[in-house]
Formats: structure tokens, C-alpha cells, sequence
């Protein structure tokens, strides 16, 4: 069987579940399309990157990125660093030939994304973007009744990606509230999440018209980036200094799209109460589609040809009749966790490299998605709508 050789990027959140998605894809899509070998994997912090090699099953490990570009064993590049890396890694990657998984927001900016797509489509390497919540088994089961027509002509979309780790106005300053790593704050890390899915249930964006807002203006200094999503750590240090949070906290926003749907998204972490509520509504001629990510083993339809008496919001449980079931278990209600949504991602992205075919959402969506974003905040700044410039 065929052997695609992994060179990792990254140990931390995103580290852990795409090694634990490469270890499974092939125990739960069988006969896989190849198998993806855990060869070396890199982090700046020699003592991390040992025991990473170790815990998350990788051959060897390195500190430098440059051990796996200039590898000609390594036919993958998966990049789950910080978005400051991103651009560079990949198209570094892209030039020697290498494939690309990398995680979200794409880039910091246009400009960067513009380089990796740029990079991409010169070398015509396969690409792919960590979007996760679209494997969802529920949200590729809506996928499948939009395209059947089971709820016609989509006219409004409208979305929520809320959570409250960022509430604590005691959590650090990390990376993640500093543009200069980040590239952009709530919007980018989970907005785009709404975003993809927006684009991949309804379809391209044309207009926005947006607010956004930072609610926690200065946040102590940490010594590292580390990322402890809303844990301050050692609440006791003596951190006095606070340092500016350069990243919006909540943005808020409508949209026209090309097929004349129109929608609105909000997002934000500091909604106290909310984990990872990912909400989707979708009210389309012939019916409606209700999903909730903290119930992502359901989906809730309405179809207008339900009798009067009998119509309403009925809940479908995901299971082995519906997409990606028959690869899970063999009775409904036994659970979609976050690791088999990455499975299912690293699955697609594998067969994608084997077969030769376009994956999505790959470079050219993140181009668009970064172009997108751009115009968000532009209109938040401007404080009117704003037309994508494609
Ligand atoms: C933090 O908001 C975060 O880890 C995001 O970066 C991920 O993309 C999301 O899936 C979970 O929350």
C-alpha cells in the first residue's frame, strides 16, 4: 500500500489532533487511500519537540522547519504552528513540491495568502485548510440535502460561532490577541469557521456590512506565547503589566451572497456560557436546516411539505446510513467526537493527493475567505458595505 511521508510543524492543540487523525485514518477508512507515516516533526523548543516525537508517534524530530523542507523523503508539509509561520512554511513547501495541510486562518493577511496560493497553483502541489467543522457528518448530511433540493432555492443563512475563554479579562496575552502573530482576533481564529461554511452551504460571498469591537482593551503579559485558551495559569504571579490587545474580541456581521441569499454571522469568545457553539440556520423556499455543533450528532429539518398540522423542526440522528457513518459505528447515537471530524479531514485531504483531484476547502478558498475578512473589517471601519473584490 502507498506511503505518504508526514514532516509536522507544531505541538500543540492542532499538533496532538492531527497526529491522532493521521494514527486513525487508516484503522477507520479501510482500504485506506494510502498511509500516512509519521516521519519527523519540528518545534522551536528542542525539549518539546523530543517529547512530542515520542507521545504524538513520530520517527524523529527536529528545531528547525528546514529539516523537513529540504527532506526528499517528506511528501507532506502539515503546518499547525502559529499563523505567523504559515506563509512561509507553506510556500517554502509549495517550491520543493511538497503537499500542504495547513490549519486556520490561512494567513495574517492578503497579502500572504495571496503568496501560498500564488505558490501553489505554480507547483501544483494539493493543498488543504483545517475547516473542520464542515466534516461534521450532520453538516455534510445538510450539504447533501441543499444539493437533493430538499429545501429549495436557499434564502437566508444565519450563523453563530460563540465561546468564552477569552472572557476572563486575567488571561494572558497570548499570541492569539496579537496581530502581529495572529493576524486578526476572534474573526480570523473562529469566524472563518462560519465563514467556510457559509461559502460551502450557500455559496460565495458578495457583499458585507460589519461591526466589530475588542471588549478587553489590555491583558497581562506572559513571558511565552503559550496558549492556555482561557486558563490564566498562575493567577498568583505577581504579572502587574498589562500590554494592548490589537485583535477584535467580537465582530458582527451581514451578507449578501451571489445566488441572492442573504445571511449574517456573529461571533465572538467572551459570550459567557457558550463552549463551542457553532449554530447554523438555513431557510430555503421548500424547507429548513438547524444544526448545532454542542449537538453535532443531530440535525434539525423543516420541510414545507410536511401537512400543516404536522410541520416542524424534526431531529435526524446521525448514524451509519448517512455520510461518513458506515466508517464510524454500527448504530446510531454513539457519538461524533472533535478527533473523527479531523480524521475525516486528513482522509479527504489523502485521497485528494492519491487520486490526483482537488480538495476543498483548499488555498484558493483561503485566498478568498482572507479577501473576505479583509472586507469585513474594512466595512467595520468604514461603517458601510463592502463589495469582495475578487
Ligand atoms: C480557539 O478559539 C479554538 O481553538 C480555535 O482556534 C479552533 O479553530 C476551534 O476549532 C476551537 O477553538
Amino acid at each position: 500500500m502507498k506511503k505518504l511521508n508526514i514532516g509536522l510543524v507544531g505541538t500543540g492543540f492542532m499538533g496532538k489532533a492531527h497526529s491522532l487523525a493521521y494514527a486513525a485514518m487508516p484503522i477507520l477508512f479501510w482500504p485506506a487511500p494510502a498511509i500516512p507515516v509519521r516521519k519527523i516533526i519540528v518545534s522551536t523548543d528542542e525539549k518539546r519537540a523530543r517529547e512530542s516525537a515520542q507521545r504524538f508517534g513520530f520517527e524523529k524530530y527536529s528545531t528547525d522547519i528546514k529539516d523537513i523542507i529540504s527532506d526528499t523523503e517528506i511528501d507532506i508539509v502539515d503546518i499547525s504552528s502559529t499563523n505567523d509561520n504559515h506563509s512561509k512554511i507553506a510556500v517554502a513547501a509549495a517550491q520543493v513540491g511538497k503537499h500542504i495541510y495547513c490549519e486556520k486562518p490561512m494567513a495574517r493577511n492578503v497579502r500572504e495568502a495571496k503568496a501560498m496560493y500564488d505558490a501553489v497553483k505554480r507547483s501544483g502541489v494539493t493543498s488543504i485548510l483545517g475547516y473542520n467543522y464542515r466534516r461534521t457528518p450532520a453538516i455534510a448530511l445538510a450539504k447533501k440535502y441543499i444539493e437533493e433540493g430538499a429545501i429549495g432555492k436557499i434564502l437566508n443563512f444565519r450563523g453563530t460561532y460563540l465561546q468564552d475563554w477569552s472572557a476572563d479579562p486575567s488571561y494572558p496575552l497570548s499570541w492569539r490577541f496579537q496581530k502581529r502573530i495572529a493576524g486578526s482576533g476572534t474573526l480570523g481564529d473562529i469566524g472563518t469557521h462560519v465563514i467556510d461554511l457559509a461559502r460551502y452551504l450557500v455559496g460565495e460571498f458578495l457583499e458585507v456590512n460589519a461591526v466589530t469591537r475588542t471588549i478587553i482593551k489590555n491583558r497581562p503579559i506572559q513571558k511565552k506565547a503559550f496558549d492556555r485558551l482561557g486558563r490564566n495559569e498562575n493567577p498568583n504571579s505577581p504579572i502587574s503589566k498589562k500590554s494592548k490587545v490589537d485583535v477584535e474580541d467580537e465582530v458582527s456581521f451581514m451578507i449578501k451572497f451571489s445566488n441572492n441569499a442573504i445571511g449574517s454571522i456573529e461571533v465572538s469568545r467572551n459570550a459567557l456560557g457558550r463552549n463551542n457553539f457553532i449554530t447554523l440556520e438555513i431557510y430555503g423556499e421548500k424547507g429548513s436546516i438547524y444544526f448545532n455543533y454542542e449537538r453535532r450528532d443531530e440535525l434539525k429539518v423543516c420541510l414545507a411539505s410536511d401537512l400543516a398540522d404536522k410541520r416542524g423542526f424534526k431531529t435526524i440522528y446521525l448514524g451509519p446510513m448517512h455520510p461518513y457513518g458506515k466508517i464510524f459505528w454500527p448504530i446510531p447515537a454513539l457519538g461524533i467526537g472533535f478527533s473523527d471530524i479531523k480524521t475525516i479531514e486528513c482522509y479527504e485531504f489523502i485521497k485528494a493527493i492519491v487520486e490526483q483531484k482537488e480538495v476543498s476547502p483548499n488555498f484558493e478558498d483561503g485566498y478568498k475567505i482572507s479577501l473576505i475578512c479583509e472586507s469585513i473589517i474594512k466595512s467595520a471601519e468604514n461603517k458601510k458595505w463592502i463589495e469582495i473584490k475578487y
